[in-house]
This record gives C-alpha cells, structure tokens and sequence, in this order.
C-alpha cells in the first residue's frame, strides 16, 4: 500500500459537549503546571516540567483513544493527555510530592513519569525515545494474541480492535531506535498511533539542526502502510480532525499513523531552563500567539459555545478542585526507606525457592548444550501459548511457503531449530537486524502478558540492547512500584576459546549485567544445567539474562540425556562440581572444565580442590561459597573475562570481608587478560585463562 499523507484542514463539525470538555481538561492541565511550578519554587516539589503549549493535541489524542482499551507510552510532556485519559490532579500532585502515595511510582520517579495499570498508561522512564520499541511490542502483541487464540484466551485485556499509542517529541526522532520503530511498525502492520509533539526544539536545538530538512513526516512519507498526518496541534479542531483519521486507520488494521502536531513551548524546556537565552524575542512572540488555551478559548467564545460568565466560572472551579488536591497532596505520606527494596523483582514468583526445584526424569542418550536448550524451548512453547521466540535467523525459514522445501536454519548455532516449524511463523520469527528492537519489543510484549524468549545473536552485539536493558527492562518494576512488570528471557551466546573468534566473537562481559538491579544473569556450563535453568527462567517472573557458552554448545564432556519436561533448577544454587579439602576454585562457564582438569593434575601433586559451579551469577550461591571456603580456607576464583573489575573482583572482595578470619592464604583470581580476545588461537590462548594458570596459581595458594 502506498503511504498516505494528509495535511488536515478543519471540517469535522464537533458537539459541543467535546469542545467545552477539551477547553476544561486543557485548562486543568496548564493550572496544574503552574501550580507544579508554584511547589517547586517553594521547595515542596522537587522536580518540574511542563505541557504547556502542547494541551490542544494530547487532548484531542486521548478523546480519539479508548482509556483502559488501548495502550498508552506517553511522553513527559503529556499531562492533558493523561488527564483526559483519567489521571486525576491529585494523584499528579502526589506525583509532585513524591509521596507514598503517588501512584504512579510511590515517590521513585520525577512527577510527569505517569504509569496507570488500570488506564493502560505503561510507566514512561526518563530516556527519550526508549518508550517507542516498547510501544511497538505492545501493538505487536495485538496482533499475536488475533492470531495464537489460546494465548488471547489466557489474556485479561485483549480487544479485537485495540491500538497502542506512543507520543515523543521531535528531538527524539533523531533517536535510532525511532527508526527501527518505523521500520517494524510500518514492515509488520502494526496497530501504533505515533504522535510527534513538536515544538520547534529540543531543549535548545531547533528542529531544522536536529532532523534533516526540518520536517520529520515530510521524510516519512515512504514508509510502506504508515499514514502520516500533518497539523496544527495548537489549534483543538484540526488536531482532532488529525487524531480522528490516524485512530480509525491504526484501529482498521491498515498500518501504523503517525500524527505529526506542531506545537509549541512558551515555558521553556524545564525549570532548570530559560529559552530566552536561545530563543529570539521575535520567536517568542509569534509563539506566544499560539497559546492552544488561548486560542481554544477564544473559539469557543467566536462559535457561541460559551460565555465569559462560563469561562470565570470554570476557572474558579478548577483552582477550587486544584487548592483542595494540593492540600490533600502536602498533607500524604513520605515514602519509607524501609520499602526501597520491594519490588526489584517478582513478589509473588520467587526463583530461587523450592517451586523451582524439580528433579529430572532422565531417558535417552546422552544430547549436547544445543539440543537441550532446544529441547527446553520445545517444551515450554508447547506448555503454554504465550512463549514466544524471535531474534536473528532464529526461524527456519522467513517466508513460510519455502518452509516445506528446506531444511531450516533455527539460528546461527541451530539452538532453535525446528521451532518455527513445530509451533509456526507467529510463534517463531525472524526480526530485522536490530537488537534494540528486538528486547525493546519483548519488553512491550511481555508488559502485555507474553512470554518471549529472545535471541542476541552474540554477545559482542548485545550492546545496541544497552539502553533498553539498563534503563527499561531492569527497571520498569521497580520504577512502577509493580504497577507493571517485564519478564523476558534473553539467552545470548557468549565466550571466546573458539580458536578464530577474535575480538568481535569472543567477548565475555557477565559483570556488566549482573551489576544492574532488577535482572537475574545465569550462566550455565552443562547441557543439564542449561535445560533446567533456562525452565526456571522461562518460568518465572523477572526479566532473566541467559548466558550460553558457545564453546560448550557441542562438547561430549558436558552432555546429559533428556531430563524432562519440568526439570528446573532454582536460581542462586550452585553445584558442588568437584569436591576438595584443600582449596576452593569459584567458577562458572567455560572455566569449569578447565577448573576441573587443573583439579586432576593436582590431586596427582596431592591437592584435594573443591570446585563450585556457580551456574546461577546473579543472585548467586554466597552460602556454598562460604561453607566451602571455610572449610578449605583458601579461595581462587577462576573465570574468563577480562581480570580487573569483573566478576570475581565481587566474590573476593566478599570473600575478604566476611570470611577473613577463615582465609589462610590470599584470595586470587585467574581471569582473561585486559585485553582482547585476539584471532590466531595461539595470541587467544594467550589472552584467555588455561588450566596451567589456574594450576599455577592454585599451587602458590596452598604453599602460602
Ligand atoms: C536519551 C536521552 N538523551 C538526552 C536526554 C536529556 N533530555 C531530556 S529532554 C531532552 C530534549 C527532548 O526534546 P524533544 O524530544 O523535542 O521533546 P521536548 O522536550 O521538546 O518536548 C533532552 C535532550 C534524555 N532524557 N534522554
């Protein structure tokens, strides 16, 4: 299909009921900001930023959308939006305050982060442009529960003609994960209402320095299925008029809209800002005559809606309603230090307990890594309609009609192979080269009730993911005070002693997610292991982390024969790999049969070496690592990414704090080098920690 571009005039007659509504919820908005400004200058609020200028689109947006229907990703700027959607004043003031009792957040984000289960307001983060990807899942889930039924069935909120909605301003367009937005949205059809608010500027970079030629739907128009619609959203009709074709376009099934509303920022950016020190008079002016208040008001009385008697009378009436929510504001709860720690992860679904200690059920010959993690994967998808997986060629074969006549990729290690054939194409599916979008998207899904298990192709590339992983994925239910939540699986490939990986194949880097609040990291190191915990990651309730050695994907050493449909392992139990008296090797990965062919060669030497797996690294297994190391009273730590500020930093630095007493030698570490993995295998043998390190350093800590 063609895209569409429209420039909309006005021409829709509307009621007066929607009109004098608007004028009300827009003058509510702007009487709250100045309010919000009032209690930051006076010290009781802490943070301000403001929607003036952009009231007249955001409401004709939220009357065009269906509240606690459709799902909403608003911007900070979006208070009249979340008004009209029903957010009420007192609970933005107690947003304001940051009281227990906001509900948005219980006093853990800045005011204007709305988030509402019961409105289908998703908690907005402070990132621009990190909302949109996950706008896009949420559409995309739209879709997946239209065509896996026994997955709507399971769902509480879905509607046959639901759309989602994401608003952003015209700086983070510039963003890229904008682009791989527009790219999925209007490549898969999706039911998303973009509206991009723009205001001229993005703090104080106007629009023609940050998007090329200026105009941003000017350059969308190519976009296959995605309508764009251009207006004045400062003026309530035409803005209306816009939201109506976009809605009704996104809500048919057509494609992605995108609303591109000229606004305007009369208040500058922020508190924190003053635009006259960018901002020519002469701008300020001409701006200043597009008040959307103003001008709605000013409409209202031309058409005859209402008087200036009404006017007063709304205004008296909206600060007597205001007065009274701010008293009721200052007068809420502090929130209790005491409660910081409630809601990192799942309250009710707790992975490291006994529920998820189920043994196996062995049968059949010995299968490698791959085939239990795909065996794993089969019988999850199986189990319930929800899980999903996508990332890079993770399918067998894109376009399902050639299915028949090939034989299937399922992944550049094969680790899903045959899925998309088994449990089809919506289940099952390849995504564009882009692994933002593909946990940005997972976390809209997953927000949505799904359960997806995403693949980044490599470890070395998860890195575009950053920003979804730190800033949404760990932190949305903490943020939201478990308003909303995001349980995805990640499994990522990772590791080097491949013998030609080189620098960007080989990359280790675990300490860098596990230390980020809010995500369990694994990383097992057997093919048991490796079905029992991904089982307990799908499982439960927290975004998990899944680190696969690849070296370890099709080694004889580490097989084990089917263990079972409900074979989980709980998170934070380490296994006793070897067991010792005279020294502790903490290890995970690909150190551990390293770890244990060290082992051997000392025991010849007379040295019994115990050896943990910690398999699970965040959390992980502090009370095996104690027992061990007081039994033995010496601690290596042994693991193959770069030495300094890794992981083991983090054990030993435990290790000396809470157990010094028992330690009769030093606390070492044998990691990689601070290097990179290098491609001949001679320069990476080099880089990497050998069993003849570990050898070494395990002898000078029992001569000690
Ligand atoms: C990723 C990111 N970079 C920088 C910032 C700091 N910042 C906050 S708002 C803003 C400007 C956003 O401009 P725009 O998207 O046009 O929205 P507007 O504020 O004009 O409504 C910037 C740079 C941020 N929050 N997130």
């Amino acid at each position: 299909m063609a895209t569409t571009t429209t420039t909309v005039r006005k021409s829709l007659t509307l009621s007066r009921e929607i009109m004098v509504g608007a004028y009300r919820t827009m003058l509510l908005s702007r009487k709250l900001d100045e309010k919000e400004i009032q209690l930051k200058r006076q010290n009781r609020a802490f943070f301000q930023i403001n929607g003036v200028g952009h009231e007249a689109i955001q409401v004709a947006a939220a009357l065009c959308l269906r509240t606690g229907y459709d799902w909403f990703y608003p911007y900070y700027r979006d208070r009249a939006l979340c008004l009209q959607l029903g957010v009420t004043p007192l609970d933005m003031l107690l947003g304001s305050v940051g009281s227990k009792d906001d509900p948005s957040s219980a006093g853990r984000q800045m005011p204007s982060h709305w988030s509402s289960p019961s409105l289908h307001i998703v908690s907005l983060s402070s990132p621009t442009g990190s909302q949109i990807l996950q706008a896009v899942g949420a559409a995309d889930a739209s879709l997946y529960f239209a065509r896996v039924r026994e997955a709507a069935e399971l769902s509480h909120s879905f509607h046959e003609d639901e759309v989602a909605f994401v608003a952003l301003g015209d700086g983070a367009t510039s963003e890229g994960e904008f682009w791989e937005s527009v790219n999925w949205s209007s490549n898969g059809r999706l039911p998303l209402v973009y509206l991009i608010e723009d205001n001229g500027y993005a703090i104080s970079v106007p629009t023609d320095v940050q998007t090329a030629g200026g105009n941003i739907s000017r350059l969308l128009r190519n976009f296959p299925n995605l309508l764009t619609v251009e207006c004045d959203g400062t003026d309530f009709p035409a803005a209306y008029e816009a939201c109506v074709q976009a809605v009704e376009h996104a809500r048919q099934r057509r494609g992605p809209a995108l609303i591109h509303a000229h606004v305007v920022r009369p208040y500058s950016h922020s508190l924190s800002d003053d635009e006259r020190l960018y901002k020519p008079e002469r701008l300020r002016q001409q701006e200043a005559q597009r008040d959307p208040v103003i001008r709605h008001r000013q409409y209202l009385l031309e058409q005859g809606l209402i008087t200036e008697d009404d006017v007063h009378e709304l205004e008296s009436s909206l600060d007597r309603e205001i007065l009274q929510a701010v008293d009721q504001a200052l007068a809420a709860p502090v929130p209790d230090p005491e409660t910081l720690h409630l809601y990192l992860y799942s309250p009710s679904v707790d992975p490291t307990s006994e529920r998820f200690d189920h043994p196996p059920r062995f049968h059949g010959e010995p299968k490698t890594m791959v085939d239990l993690i795909n065996a794993c994967l089969r019988d999850e998808m199986a189990r319930d309609p929800r899980v999903l997986v996508f990332g890079e060629d993770v399918a067998d074969c894109s376009h399902e009609s050639d299915l028949a006549q090939v034989k299937g990729k399922g992944g550049v290690f094969k680790v899903t192979h045959g899925l998309q054939r088994q449990f089809g194409s919506a289940r099952c599916f390849n995504t564009p080269l882009a692994e933002a979008s593909i946990v940005g998207r997972a976390t809209g899904m997953a927000t949505r009730g799904l359960k997806p298990v995403v693949e980044i192709q490599f470890f070395d590339y998860i890195w575009p993911a950053m920003m979804q992983i730190r800033d949404e994925l760990t932190t949305l239910r903490w943020r939201s005070n478990n308003g909303f939540s995001c349980p995805i699986v990640i499994r990522v490939p990772i590791g080097g002693y491949l013998a030609g990986g080189a620098i960007y194949h080989s990359q280790s880097g675990e300490s860098i997610f596990t230390h980020l609040p809010g995500l369990r990291v694994v990383m097992p190191s057997t093919a048991l292991d490796a079905n029992g915990l991904l089982r307990t990651a799908i499982r439960c309730d927290d975004p998990v982390l899944f680190l696969e050695p690849k070296h370890l994907y099709r080694q004889t050493h580490n097989r084990s024969p089917y263990p079972g449909p409900d074979y989980m392992i709980p998170f934070g139990k380490a296994k006793l790999a070897r067991e010792g008296s005279d020294l502790t090797i903490i290890t995970y990965g690909s150190l551990v049969v390293r770890s244990l062919q060290a082992a051997k060669a000392l025991e010849k030497e007379g040295l019994q070496v115990e050896i943990l797996d910690l398999r699970s690294l965040q959390p992980y297994d502090w009370d095996l690592i104690s027992a061990s190391v007081k039994k033995t009273n010496r601690a290596l730590i042994a693991y193959e990414d770069h030495v300094s500020w890794g992981y083991g930093a983090e054990i030993a630095a435990r290790i000396a704090d809470e157990l010094f007493e028992f330690l009769d030698a030093p606390v070492r570490r044998v990691a990689g080098k601070d290097l990179f993995v290098p491609y001949h295998p001679v320069l990476e043998a080099a880089v990497l920690p050998q069993p003849e390190d570990i050898l070494r350093a395990a002898r000078e800590l029992a001569a000690y």
